[in-house]
């Protein structure tokens, strides 16, 4: 048995009484947070769609920051039959968030909290519909992961993670963000969740099309070519947040895009993977959810709508 098996085995039974995880959603980020969230004692159940029965895996291959590479082992769950569920974290794509969790409409016990981590937005209210007497909690996250294969993911870069209520009920669970945090080394509670989702959203208008579209690494985005565009982004993303009620400058916006730059400067987007590989894209809670908040405001929006069009003809 590999080493890391036995570790994590051992590591779950030193924590009898921790709640358990379900994570449903397990791409890059999902596996990597499943990995990191087992590793740090907290018993995690991975939930599969039907469809994946057939090609079961005996573990999640993970590669940490520092290169360490260990099996380990995960409990799966099926969506259709998920048993009891405690505590619910989604980190599908954002457009898979809401068919992902319809099957538990219903059926999720009242009280059980869902966190939501996914890029863009648009999708949170929604989840409150489907789930009225469910706490539902919104984060964002800015860490790097890559998915290498089946069932094999490896920590890219490490990040924040903010966690914050979306509905009255979510404001009890702070406390989850002091879980995520023993496992991610850093995870804060935002009662203002919606301008750290944003202001996430202002980086992301900015980094993955880009990079997607031009095959850049993050950090490639640093040199002078692209200073124009970036600065533009901002610009029109502050507009927005303004109009919205989230004053910002666009230099604080820019300033915020070109830490994250420099911070995963090695890594391929979430976008860029996704265009590589062929998967539907997020430019729609994305740069979409730009692009629908300026035009009910009436505020022209020309760099991002270009990007958004050459995003979805590139597919
Ligand atoms: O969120 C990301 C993504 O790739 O989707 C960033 C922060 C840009 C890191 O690559």
């Amino acid at each position: 048995m590999p080493s890391g098996l036995r570790d994590n085995n051992l590591k779950n039974s030193r924590h009898p009484s921790s709640p358990r995880w379900s994570l449903l959603g397990c791409g890059a980020l999902g596996g990597v947070f499943a990995s990191l969230l087992t590793q740090s004692g907290q018993p995690t159940r991975v939930l599969l769609s039907e469809r994946h029965r057939a090609t079961l895996h005996p573990g999640i291959d993970f590669t940490s920051l520092e290169g360490h590479t260990q099996l380990i082992a995960i409990e799966r769950g099926f969506i259709d039959k998920p048993g009891a569920i405690q505590r619910l974290l989604v980190m599908t794509k954002a457009g898979q968030v809401v068919s992902a969790l319809t099957p538990l409409a219903g059926k999720l016990a009242a009280g059980v909290p869902i966190v939501l981590l996914h890029n863009g937005m648009g999708i949170a209210e929604q989840v409150v519909q489907l789930f009225p007497h469910n706490p539902v909690i919104a984060g964002v996250t800015s860490h790097g992961a890559m998915r290498c294969g089946h069932f094999v993911f490896r920590h890219t870069g490490k990040g924040e993670t903010w966690l914050g209520p979306v509905n009255d009920a979510g404001k009890a669970h702070a406390h989850l963000a002091d879980e995520l945090a023993r496992a991610l080394g850093q995870a804060g509670w935002d009662e203002q969740i919606l301008t750290r989702q944003w202001q996430k959203l202002a980086i992301n208008c900015a980094i993955n099309p880009l990079t997607a579209l031009y095959k850049l690494k993050n950090g490639e985005l640093a040199g002078p070519r692209f200073a124009d565009v970036l600065q533009q982004i901002c610009v029109e993303v502050a507009d927005v947040m303004q109009a919205e009620g989230q004053p910002t400058g666009s230099d604080e916006l820019l300033r915020r895009v070109m830490t994250v730059v420099e911070l995963t400067a090695d890594n391929y987007s979430s976008m860029y993977q996704d265009m590589e590989q062929g998967r539907e894209t997020e430019i729609e809670a994305i740069t979409g959810f730009l692009l629908g908040k300026a035009a009910a405001h009436g505020i022209a929006v020309p760099v991002n709508q270009g990007l958004y069009q050459a995003v979805k003809e590139k597919r």
